[in-house]
């Protein structure tokens, strides 16, 4: 018989949704196909410099997926659940401010956190939780209708909850049971096709869109899934021309001559979906709704948490000079702001500890004495490549969302918002979430750390 091992339950389980997602949703298949594409030009057009933000293995098998949920209870199974898979809570998201529009909900990211694991299958979820105890969105009313409708569904049966204790406790399942686990794990998050109960969903909806997508329904689903590319410009044109019409621009960092840092994305709105609903006078009929969507995504370098504020500052400074001038696009000034703030090479991020690196002797040097890491670098004695950015970025998160909605809603910002922070997450949770960069310095260092071992040396140290 034999073992599924944790990560090979990861594999199946990405691969799963992948194919379940596709029968949903038609064009998500098209965008799976164009990024194989991208990506098979991109590695003739660089050869080796292609997979330095990770092999070609990992990316094309790349996948990020985004779930909601609509209470403490359910975020914690969905903990529990995801940890069979060795995917744990990392980084903290609060997009209800980060939002212009009404988005109420907090969100982290389960994904792998050792290297070796990410290597073997990254495979990540957005998970967002609905603040229903938000003041500035629910009256006390129907933040108490909410509870009652969710606290009254099941979004997890108690035999899938039942074979992810085992999964985890057993570091994998045998193969049949494995089988049933990522079948009723892969079904939880399909489509629901249970009539929605019309005047409730409005009555969300007026809210926030988000709310009706998460409470207004008897389930949960994906809401995309994301391929990655290696070229996110050549993805975006590529769409564009077999007809899919992408929103307006590529968020986050533009693409420039230097290093390309943390994360680039880019969507498409799905097609109205044709869902039942149940009408106040008994009547079933048909009607439409548009929650899903397409999203791309490049990934580059993690950055330290200066090259993070320094980033968070050049964002900034686009917003300004923007607000000024009505002749350039975002992506315009963006590339601007980057040329004047950003070193454009790898090295430059490294001196100005901008950035997280792995490093690696590869030959050797004169031992017991103290050298430069750039020193050792450039005689080719150590090799330093770049650590991925496995994360995500709130505004961009926000704008996904914003995408999404067929309304602005409303937010009552005279009311207080509730306090949610990285602790209140984590005890909802159920288990400590980690900061990113944490995990990134923890790479960094240790790699630093063999390097010395390795060569019998000591590094003049740089600020990180
Ligand atoms: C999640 C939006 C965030 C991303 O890639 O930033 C996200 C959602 O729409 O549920 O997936
Ligand atoms: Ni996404």
């Amino acid at each position: 018989m034999t073992f599924v091992h944790t990560w090979q339950l990861r594999a199946r389980f990405a691969q799963a949704l992948s194919d379940m997602y596709g029968t949903e949703v038609p064009a998500y298949t098209t965008l799976v196909e164009v990024s194989e594409e991208v990506n098979a030009r991109y590695m003739d057009a660089m050869g080796e410099d292609a997979e330095r933000l990770g092999s070609i293995e990992r990316v094309t098998a790349e996948r990020h997926g985004a779930i909601r949920v609509g209470s403490p209870e359910e975020m914690g199974q969905v903990a529990r659940l995801f940890a069979a898979f060795g995917m744990y809570p990392v980084g903290f998201y609060d997009l209800r401010d980060a939002a212009s529009s009404s988005v109420p909900v907090v969100s982290t990211a389960f994904r792998p956190v050792d290297a070796e694991e990410l290597a073997k299958n990254p495979f990540r979820v957005f998970t967002s939780m609905l603040t229903s105890d938000d003041p500035r969105f629910f009256s006390a009313d129907l933040s108490r209708r909410v509870r009652e409708f969710i606290g009254s569904r099941t979004l997890f049966d108690a035999e899938l909850m039942a074979l992810a204790e085992r999964a985890t406790a057993a570091g994998g399942l045998e193969e049949q049971p494995a089988q049933e686990f990522i079948a009723r794990a892969t079904a939880a998050f399909e489509l629901g096709e249970e009539a929605i109960d019309h005047a409730w969903y409005r009555e969300l909806e007026e809210i926030s869109a988000v709310a009706a997508d998460i409470a207004g329904v008897r389930g949960t689903h994906i809401n995309h899934l994301t391929p990655r590319v290696l070229d996110i410009d050549d993805l975006y044109q590529s769409m564009q021309a077999r007809g899919i019409t992408m929103i307006d621009e590529i968020q986050g960092p533009p693409g420039w001559e230097g290093p390309d840092i943390l994360l680039r994305q880019t969507s498409f709105r799905a097609l109205d979906e044709q869902r039942l609903f149940r009408h106040p006078d008994g009547e079933i009929a048909p009607g439409f709704l548009r929650v899903r969507f397409g999203e791309v995504e490049q990934r580059g370098i993690a950055l330290t948490p200066a090259g993070r504020s320094l980033y968070d500052e050049m964002i900034a400074e686009v917003d300004r000079r923007l607000s000024t001038r009505s002749d350039a696009t975002r992506v315009e000034v963006a590339t601007e702001v980057w040329e004047e703030n950003l070193p454009r090479d790898e090295r430059g991020l490294r001196e100005r500890g901008l950035a997280y690196f792995t490093f690696r002797a590869v030959g050797t040097c004169e031992s017991d004495r103290q050298w430069d890491i750039e020193e050792l670098i450039e005689a080719g004695v150590v090799r330093a490549e770049p650590i991925v950015y496995e994360d995500f970025l709130p505004r961009s998160a926000a704008g996904i969302f914003q995408s999404n909605l067929t309304g602005a809603g409303q937010r009552n910002d005279d009311e207080r918002g509730t306090d949610y922070d990285i602790a209140t997450l984590s005890e909802i949770v159920g288990t400590p979430i980690r900061e990113p960069w944490e995990l990134y310095a923890a790479q960094h260092d240790a790699s630093l750390a063999a390097v010395c071992r390795d060569l019998g040396v000591s590094l003049t140290t740089h600020t990180n």
